[in-house]
Parts: structure tokens; sequence; C-alpha cells
């Protein structure tokens, strides 16, 4: 091996080491809600150098990567085995995604990704892009992974090779490393993102949170988080698909929303945790937002609190898609411990941590959208009035 080839893999594996063995940091002054922690938990730079490099000398005298990784992004998460796993959407210099886990000890830090990629098995309708993987462990025994299969609208004139069809594509396993295909999911709508399957079974069948749309980007008249039911997964056909959760007029999720990680159950109700977009001038904004549903009808909404709970800050900002918030995955530990994995701007990955106790307190108390400026003028009154009548005017 030349000086030159050996310096230049030392630097690599050095550089690499580094980043996955680099300790998180809790950020300090979180809003009481959640912490968010410094470093993204993973990036386009903690895929392993023998991905995107030939580490052979005579076949890549230069070390020239050979394989560029553009992004690492919208991760499902699971616990497994004592360990913090996330399915992560990676996505290659040449736009196509794929799925990869990566694992950490703690949740927070040292995420580093198993030696290859997921080679997804297919349907007979090859995918040609595959993404945003939302794990469940279902009360049948097996861990689903629902994502979006994307393939070329092929009514559309050959002038446009941007029209496509998005589908909810659907693999299980037991171990995280053998995956069954099943067939993709039939509903009522032209398309579908962000599909999600419930953990237990409601009323004897399986559940899932669809999201309508008439078009690939646009809701159209469709839209909102919808719900359905599917007697047999292995033949996964919605024929009645309700929106529990529609678009609302100048809220957050005016334009689209879509359910992120599969449900938390919680004494007080169903914690659901979703990603609304609105139209800005400068594009798409996509916030996350909480709601509860109830014990006894998982589609009936209970709490909701007014806008966001999470949008994007700082270098969250900016990505290959800017401004935009997008969660598939977070994590309950035994003791009630929340870590939200959420990604930034289609780029990077981080990590939040917040407790149960902690969003059951925000979904109940933050108080409600009112749909109008004299409403959050009143909702603000009413907490100044209450704060006034406790303290005395000096603390203000
Ligand atoms: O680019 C932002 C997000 O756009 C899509 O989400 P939605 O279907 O809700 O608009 C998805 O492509 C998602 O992966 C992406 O992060």
């Amino acid at each position: 091996m030349s000086a030159d080839f050996e310096s230049r893999l030392n630097m690599l594996h050095g550089e690499y080491e580094k980043l996955i063995n680099r300790p998180n940091v809790k950020e300090e002054h979180g809003n009481g809600v959640f912490y968010r922690y410094r470093y993204p938990v993973l990036t386009a730079a903690h895929t392993p150098i023998s991905w995107r490099y030939d580490l052979k000398e005579n076949s890549n005298p230069f070390l020239m990567e050979r394989f560029g990784i553009n992004a690492v992004f919208n991760a499902g998460a699971i616990r497994f085995d004592g360990k913090y796993i996330l399915a992560a959407r990676v996505e290659g210099a040449d736009r196509k995604s794929f799925f990869a886990l990566a694992e950490s000890d703690n949740g927070t830090e040292g995420f580093r990704f198993r030696p290859f990629p997921l080679l997804l098995p297919e349907t007979v309708h090859p995918d040609v892009n595959v993404y945003d993987m939302r794990l469940t462990q279902h009360e049948d025994g097996w861990i689903y992974g629902l994502f979006c299969t994307e393939r070329r609208d092929t009514s559309a004139p050959v002038s446009d090779q941007s029209a496509a069809i998005a589908q909810c594509g659907i693999v299980r396993t037991k171990d995280l490393d053998n995956w069954e295909r099943l067939p993709d999911l039939v509903t009522p709508s032209a398309q579908q993102r962000n599909v999600v399957l419930h953990p237990e079974y409601v009323h004897g069948q399986y559940a899932f949170y669809t999201r309508p749309q008439d078009g690939f980007i646009e809701a159209g008249k469709g839209g909102g988080i919808g719900f359905g039911l599917c007697p047999d997964i292995r033949s996964p056909h919605i024929e009645k698909e309700t929106v529990i959760d529609p678009r609302i007029y100048h809220t957050v999720y005016e334009a689209k929303n879509g359910l992120g990680p599969a449900p938390l159950k919680t004494p007080k109700g169903w914690l659901h945790l979703a990603h609304g977009v609105r139209h800005t001038a400068a594009g798409l904004r996509y916030v996350l937002y909480l709601f509860m549903t109830a014990l006894d009808d998982i589609t009936r909404i209970i709490h909701k609190p007014g806008g966001y709970f999470m949008a994007p800050e700082g270098e969250e900002r900016i990505g290959d898609v800017s401004n935009v918030l997008f969660c598939n995955g977070w994590i309950e530990d035994e003791d009630g411990r929340i870590l939200i994995y959420y990604a930034s701007s289609d780029t990077r990955m981080h990590v939040a941590e917040t407790t149960m106790e902690q969003l059951i307190d925000y979904v109940t108390n933050t108080k409600e959208d009112t749909y109008t400026s004299a409403g959050s003028v009143r909702s603000v009154l009413k907490i100044i009035t209450e704060n006034e009548a406790v303290f005395s005017k000096s603390m203000f």
C-alpha cells in the first residue's frame, strides 16, 4: 500500500470513528416540553466508508468516493434487544432512497449503521424509490415496516418525467434481519403516503392511518389523516377510508398533514405525533404537532393543542428541502422517557427527549387553536390575567 493511500485511508477511518463516538449533549434550555440534543444523530457522513469508497488501492488508487450518499433522514424507530434502532432513509447522490438500520446503546449518541443496507424484497411491480419507513410492533407478534413506494405515473406523457404515483409498501420481520414483503396496500385513494399501522387490533382487524391525496404533491380535495380497517394484512385492502384529522384553513396543517410514527398508548388516550404543512412565500413549511385520541375510539380526537409542537430551528432550517421537520419514529422507555427522532430539511436526523408525563400535560393543557386572531388573544389574555391574580406586577 502506498504511503499516500494509507494516509488517506487512516484519515477516513479516523474522521469516521471521531464522528460516531462524539458524545451528544442535551441542550440546557428546553421549553419545558422537550429538550433537543445538540448534534444530529445520523447524517450522510455516518454511513460506513465501506459503502462509499472502494477501499482497494489497485482498483481505486486515489481512494475516491464511488457511491455518493446525499442525506440520511426520516427514520422509523424501535427498541429491540436492548438497542435503540433507527430504520433510516438513506438517499444516494443518484436520488434513490433505501433503508438501513443504525443502532445505539443509549438512543441519543453513538448510532452506527449495520454493515449492510436493507435489500428490500419486491412485489411484481418493482419499486422505483422507497422511503419513510414506520416501524410498528404489532400485537400479532410481527414488526411491520410501512413505507412509501413510488413509481412513475405511466399515464403521464413522455414529456412529463416527474409524474409519480405513491403507494404504501409493507414488509414484516421478527428479527430485523429477515424481511417478508407483503402486497402493497390498496385504498380508495389515488395516492398514499405517510401510512402507519396501529399497534393493536381494532374490532379484530388491522387498523391503518392513511393520507389520501389526489396528486403526488398536492392534497387536492383529499388530504387529512385518514383511517381504515383491513381484515387480513396478507391481502391488505381498505375499503372505507375516513378522515379523522382534516386540513383546516389558516392552521399549520392547512396544505397537508400526515401521521408520524405509530401512536403511543397512555392512560389518558392514544398520543399521536404528526406533521403539518402550510404554504409560505418561501415554499412549503413542515412542522410537527401532537394530538390525542380516545382509548375507546381511536378515531376520536379528544385533545389537540393549537399550532406546532416543534418547528425547524437554526441549522435545521436548511437542507435539500429547507424549512422541514419530519418525524416517523419515536421510542418510549420503560421509565417514561420518550426519544423523538426527527429529521430536518430532508437532510439529517436529530433526537429530542421528553417524558410521557410531559407530553400528556402538553396535549391536555395547551390552548387549542381557536381559528381566529381574536380567539388567540383571548387565550393569551386568560393566561396573563390568571398569572396576575397570583403574582405581583413586578414579576412581569
Ligand atoms: O420534503 C418534505 C417531505 O415531503 C413528503 O411528505 P408529505 O407527503 O407529507 O408531503 C415526503 O416525501 C417526505 O419524505 C419529505 O420529508
